[in-house]
């Protein structure tokens, strides 16, 4: 197949242009770096030396023998991308291209602005360059679980049977999402859905959890071809960064009480269930949505994991509670649906202790590189409320 990868320079991009590359698809990759930029601004950097796009890309050819083709532009320019989808012309789009973290949305409003506009209008430059040339393609999302929030009901795969009134249909689920970054991907959930109703595309959001781990088996193969690896206090999501924190000394960032519960996956797993969506795509005309995640931990269990595994290593951990910078609930429901991609052979990755050493040796041989002063938490989610703006 024809695949195009946007996003194909980042943690998660990366490793899926190899994975379809190695199962012998043609692949193209869309980048502008500015994952790279968003580090340098904040004097942070990834903990795993990555090497720049086009000798990844070489190395990939020398280690493989296959070849993929890149393009450097933003998707936010809609011309660009439309001239990569005419002459690519996939048959499957897997959009990772947006700025993912939630606290960067929350910096400021030059920040949130940057991230809605690069999430929703680079997501829109999409829908249109699809509608007008490839419809038939496959538009493979990568959604994530934050836009259901945390209700107190069991959250379903995208759609809920609601009756009202005497009568009944099938709608939306409610979404709730938890910053402004959550925020874009709603708004694009809503669009993808529109575009499919009206224009007859076919999509699947992948509602994504939390991912962590460092390798995939084709990152793997070369040191060359190693992923980023963030854990600063913008970028590391929760399980990578209190893998780094163990290895180097520093107290494991649970934010508040840590009762906040979350769905997690292996790196690994997101290859699989990106594949698995590839392989099996939307009817025309379909907007379907998976939960992609494999196990549900609260942040505080998560913690303690990490350390248990940490000490069964030799390392000294502690737990440190930390004021929650962020507006979210500490104590809620959480049991969020998501049978989908098993249905389809998902075989989970589930997070054992050896899971969790092996995270631990991967980043041991990298700890040099760690910027210890990126790690604690800055940005909050309302600056009213900050001991800072009290005093
Ligand atoms: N947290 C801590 N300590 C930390 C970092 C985070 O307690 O040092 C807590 C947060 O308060 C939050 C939870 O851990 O309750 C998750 O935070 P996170 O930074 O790991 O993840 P989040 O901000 O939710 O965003 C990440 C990715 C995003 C993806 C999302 C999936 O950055 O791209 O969409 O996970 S989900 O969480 O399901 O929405």
């Amino acid at each position: 197949m024809r695949v195009l990868i946007l996003g194909g320079d980042g943690y998660l991009g990366w490793p899926t242009a190899l994975r379809f590359s190695a199962r012998g698809h043609e692949v193209s990759v869309v980048d502008n770096f500015s994952r790279r930029r968003w580090h340098t601004e904040h004097g942070s950097a990834s903990l795993t030396p990555i090497a720049d796009f086009d000798r990844r890309i070489e190395a990939w050819h020398e280690v493989s023998g296959e070849q993929i083709r890149s393009y450097v532009g933003a998707v936010e320019d809609g011309d660009f991308l439309d001239e990569v989808v005419a002459e690519t012309r996939p048959e499957a789009v897997v959009h990772y291209g947006q700025q993912p973290s939630a606290p960067y949305s929350m910096l400021s409003r030059e920040r949130a602005v940057e991230t809605q506009y690069t999430n929703v209008i680079g997501n829109l430059n999409l829908l249109f360059s699809l509608r007008d040339h490839v419809p038939d393609c496959h538009l493979v999302k990568l959604g994530t679980m934050g836009e259901y929030g945390q209700p107190n009901i069991d959250i379903e795969e995208g759609y809920i049977e609601i009756e009202h009134k005497g009568r009944k249909d099938t709608l939306p689920f409610p979404k709730l999402p938890g910053s402004l970054y959550h925020c874009s991907k709603v708004h694009d959930s809503t669009n993808i859905h529109f575009a499919c109703r009206t224009w007859g595309l076919r999509a699947t959001d992948l509602n994504q959890g939390i991912v962590y781990g460092v390798e995939t088996e084709e990152t793997a193969r070369d040191e060359r071809l190693i992923t980023r690896f963030d854990y600063d206090e913008l970028f590391g999501t929760v399980l990578n960064r209190f893998c780094l924190q163990a290895v180097i000394g520093h107290p494991l960032t649970v934010y508040g009480a840590g009762h906040q519960t979350r769905g997690f996956l292996n790196i690994r797993d997101t290859l699989a269930c990106v594949e698995l969506a590839v392989a099996n795509p939307a009817a025309r005309g379909d907007f379907r949505v998976f939960n992609q995640f494999t196990e549900q931990f609260s942040v505080l269990e998560l913690a303690e994991r990490v350390k248990l595994a940490a000490e069964h290593l030799g390392y000294s951990v502690e737990i440190q509670h930390l004021e929650n910078p962020r507006v979210e609930k500490e104590e809620h429901y959480y049991n969020a649906i998501h049978t989908k991609l098993l249905d389809l052979g998902l075989e989970p990755t589930m997070l054992g202790e050896e899971l969790v050493e092996s995270m631990i040796h991967a980043i041991e041989r990298h700890k040099g590189n760690a910027i210890e002063s990126s790690i604690d938490p800055h940005t909050r989610w309302n600056p009213a409320k900050s001991p800072a703006a009290q005093a």
